[in-house]
């Protein structure tokens, strides 16, 4: 059985991974359903894929984008981008119950007003993982980023400002959302391979919604 290690102090549904970094159980649950059939939705013109490293390995989750811009990689590096390189099509718009998620989960978090512009999501099969690493092609590292998970279990690994940085194991399960921000925005993360598993929504699929401020805000 997986040890999933220290257990980080939580209150009213809140665990506090350190400063500045929460995850917020079940914030998302009654929504959940919504919110993967939004995401159906737009795989369904916009389909999942998998990426490349600028390295040239492939990544083990599909990922796909709704919004103003989306996140890609090829071998030209990570980057955002306003159009789908498969397609040459604009994202899809994002939802507004992907945006009203992000905005009230920010704003549990500590980080309100947020104001996401893209919603990247990722679809785990069953052995996907996703490697130590930082969010950082964002231009404005003030804004958070907001993560809900859906459908299968899945163990995050929660680091340091540095990759050496052992990192803490915190199961994350249908409707979770984890915020973070502030001293924790260049936080290293990941996830751990998925187990094998059904869930009645999402069936053999863990997805993850990951809300991010991509382009600098309006001047006040
Ligand atoms: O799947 C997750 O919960 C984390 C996703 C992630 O770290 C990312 O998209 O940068």
């Amino acid at each position: 059985m997986l040890n999933l290690g220290e257990r980080p102090h939580k209150s009213n549904g809140q665990v506090v991974l350190n400063k500045d970094a929460v995850c917020l159980r079940g914030f998302a649950a009654a929504i959940a359903e919504e919110l993967f059939l939004a995401t159906i939705d737009i795989a369904k013109t916009t389909p999942f894929r998998q990426m490349f490293t600028p390295g040239g390995k492939p990544m083990s989750a599909f990922m796909t984008n709704s919004g103003e811009l989306g996140w890609i990689s090829d071998r030209r590096g990570y980057r955002y981008a306003k159009t789908d390189p498969e397609t040459g099509l604009a994202w899809p718009p994002m939802p507004q119950v992907f945006r009203d998620v992000a905005t009230r989960a920010a704003a549990a978090g500590g980080f309100a007003p947020f104001e996401p512009d893209v919603a990247l999501i990722n679809r785990y099969d069953i052995g996907a993982r996703m490697s130590l690493h930082q969010d950082r092609d964002e231009s404005d590292f003030t804004q958070p980023i907001v993560s809900v998970s859906l459908g299968l279990p899945a163990v995050f690994l929660w680091g340091g400002a540095l990759r050496s940085e052992k990192p803490k194991r915190i199961e994350l399960l249908h409707g979770d959302v984890v915020v973070w921000g502030g001293a924790s925005r260049l936080n290293f993360h990941g996830i751990h391979p998925i187990a094998p598993n059904e869930h009645p929504l999402t069936g053999q699929f863990r997805y993850n919604l990951t809300f991010r401020r991509a382009s600098p805000l309006r001047p006040a």
